[in-house]
């Protein structure tokens, strides 16, 4: 089941689900509160809606897909696989290229905090953003958990960690700018609650130029991952309590080659199978920011 919000723009929030069996109908529900229907508190409304689309999840005008939830907190994980391992190696431009290898390898998992309250997170349909100093940035495909106060498993989404890999490339201390700046977090479609949480996730990430032509593709699997959900929220709650639907990307798998960098009008798609597709443009910040209404928040 997956559990997606929208709204008729000017309007509050929405929640609704969507069973295996009926992918393109919407049920909407009672609750508008995420984390009351991630608990079981799921009461049909008694509106249906039409998604047109069973993998965006895209309705029909005018309703508007939003980000699932508004995380208190979006934490991420880092060099969970050997090919992001691989890439920081490369990307560094400073004597400090071991503190990966060596993040990769311990016990300790590398965890930094993207996001609070969505400020810097946009939703299926909104731009991603490029920051006006960097010069190669790039997505970062990722499954997303959901969790509660408690650090249990409420469910798992798609999250882009939009990277500008030249800053953090320089130095490894200016990781926060190249990870945090407005629109540099893309959540959704939906929340999956799954059945059966020893599932792996397939993660598959397409970059379309503005013309549709196809740029970059590759995937990856959460089998390839060097450490465990358990593990990583173990670490991310220790000593440090996480407010009920705290958001934690599970690190990428996948790098594009160093010569693809994102620029404005591409369209970038994360596919994970069961949970949907999330697709976002891609924009300068300055613009984005300047757009009517469109500064960098959960829609
Ligand atoms: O150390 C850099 C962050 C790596 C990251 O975000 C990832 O592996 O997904
Ligand atoms: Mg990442």
């Amino acid at each position: 089941m997956r559990l997606l919000r929208f709204c008729e723009p000017g309007t509050e929030p929405h929640l609704g689900i969507v069973q295996p069996d009926r992918p393109t109908i919407v049920v909407e529900l009672e609750t508008r509160d995420p984390l009351a229907a991630l608990r079981g508190e799921r009461q049909p409304s008694g509106r249906t809606f039409r998604a047109l689309d069973p993998e965006t999840l895209e309705l029909e005008a005018p309703l508007e897909l939003l980000a699932p939830l508004v995380p208190p907190e979006t934490w991420a994980a880092g060099v969970t696989y050997e090919r992001s391992r691989d890439a920081r190696v490369d990307e560094s431009r400073v004597d400090a290229r071991d503190v990966y290898s060596l993040a990769y390898e311990a016990d300790r998992p590398e965890l930094f905090l993207k996001d609070t309250q969505g400020r810097r997170t946009v939703g299926p349909g909104a731009a991603v953003g490029i920051r006006a100093d960097a010069s190669w940035t790039v997505p970062e495909p990722e499954l997303a958990l959901v969790l509660d106060e408690g650090g249990r498993l409420l469910g798992a989404t798609i999250g882009n960690d939009v990277t500008a890999r030249d800053v953090e490339g320089a130095n490894p201390l200016y990781l926060p700018q190249a990870k945090l700046y407005a629109s540099a977090c893309s959540l959704g479609p939906a929340i999956l609650i799954p059945d059966d949480w020893m599932q792996s996730f397939e993660i598959e990430l397409r970059l379309r130029a503005a013309d549709g032509s196809l740029v970059f593709e590759a995937s990856t699997s959460t089998t390839r991952m060097r450490r465990s959900f358990d593990e990583l929220t173990e670490w991310l709650r220790r000593d440090n309590p996480v407010p009920a639907g705290t958001v934690l990307l599970t690190g990428t798998g996948v790098v594009p080659p160093d010569h693809i960098t994102l620029v404005p009008g591409q369209q970038v798609e994360i596919r994970i199978p069961g949970i949907g597709t999330l697709v976002n443009s891609v924009g300068a910040v300055a613009d984005l920011l300047q757009g009517e209404g469109r500064t960098a928040h959960v829609r």
